[in-house]
């Protein structure tokens, strides 16, 4: 409830941020685009996680207009980046279930496109398969309008629940994200890394591209590339920052 209290005041205050995480393409050693990573400050207190706040505001309801900021804010960050002449490559937004649920979901991401004057493939929107506990035809035809404006589809956390398949069948996903305890089990478990390739694979048979998340270490960095993934995103190359222009432009060897 305090929670509560708080995100809906700080909704109106202007206490949220978004950071920026980038990702880095493995054949080519270049920065590709970002996630953007939401912040909560209230003020005379720390700054609160998203993994504390999110659940409350989903199951408040609240998450439906914090979701809205998010996403206006991030096309905010896409439309000045174009303004600025700064290549920074796609922005990456994660959205909760509940607000993807919403009856005017697809119709609040086209107009933040356009009130931003937006190419549409320059936003991806980053689901977990949590999208589709209640009705995957439902979620189907929702991707189906996503994928029609254009937007890319990204199916995050995979491997950290069910990973159920027939999700990568029945939806248009772009993108697969590696869940971070994935790709850390790459470094410590063959059978990890056998699955990885044959995840990937498949990936690439469905012309998803594969992202590598929470990559730590040097020897995560190479089991990735080893296993095929396509890009890499985590501390050992830039934590998420306030501002993208600080993270490297390019991925250090190895
Ligand atoms: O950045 P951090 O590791 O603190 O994020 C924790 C969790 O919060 C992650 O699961 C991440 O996907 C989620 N998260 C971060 N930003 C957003 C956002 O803007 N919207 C939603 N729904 N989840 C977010
Ligand atoms: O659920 P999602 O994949 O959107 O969550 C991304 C979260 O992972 C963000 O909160 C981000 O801060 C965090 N993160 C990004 N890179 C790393 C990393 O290398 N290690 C760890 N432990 N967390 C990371
Ligand atoms: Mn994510
Ligand atoms: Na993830």
């Amino acid at each position: 409830l305090l929670i509560e209290h708080g995100l809906r005041a700080a909704l109106g205050r202007g206490e949220f941020s978004l950071h920026h995480q980038p990702q880095y393409e493995l054949r080519t050693g270049a920065r590709v685009g970002f996630e953007a990573l939401l912040r909560w400050q209230p003020p005379g207190a720390p700054p609160v996680s998203p993994a504390t706040f999110i659940a409350a505001a989903e199951d408040s309801g609240l998450i439906v207009p914090v979701g809205a900021w998010v996403l206006d804010a991030a096309c905010g960050v896409l439309a000045a980046w174009r303004r600025e002449g700064r290549d920074f490559g796609r922005l990456a937004v994660n959205v909760s279930p509940v607000q993807f649920a919403q009856e005017g979901f697809v119709a609040a991401v086209q107009s933040a496109l356009a009130r931003h004057h937006l190419d549409p493939g320059s936003l991806e929107l980053e689901l977990t398969e949590r999208v589709v506990v209640r009705d995957l035809g439902a979620a189907a035809r929702q991707f189906g309008a996503l994928r029609d404006l254009g937007v890319r589809l990204a199916l995050d956390d995979f491997g950290a629940g069910a990973a159920n398949l027939n999700l990568l069948l029945r939806l248009p996903f772009d993108t697969l994200k590696l869940d971070r305890a994935l790709v850390a089990a790459l470094t410590t478990s063959d059978s990890a890394a056998r699955v990885v390739g044959a995840v990937r694979a498949l990936a690439h048979e469905l012309r998803l591209e594969v992202v590598a998340e929470g990559v730590e270490t040097p020897a995560q960095l190479a089991a990735a590339r080893a296993a095929g993934c396509d890009r890499v995103q985590g501390y050992l190359a830039a934590r998420p920052t306030p501002r993208p222009q600080d993270t490297p432009t390019r991925l250090s060897a190895p």
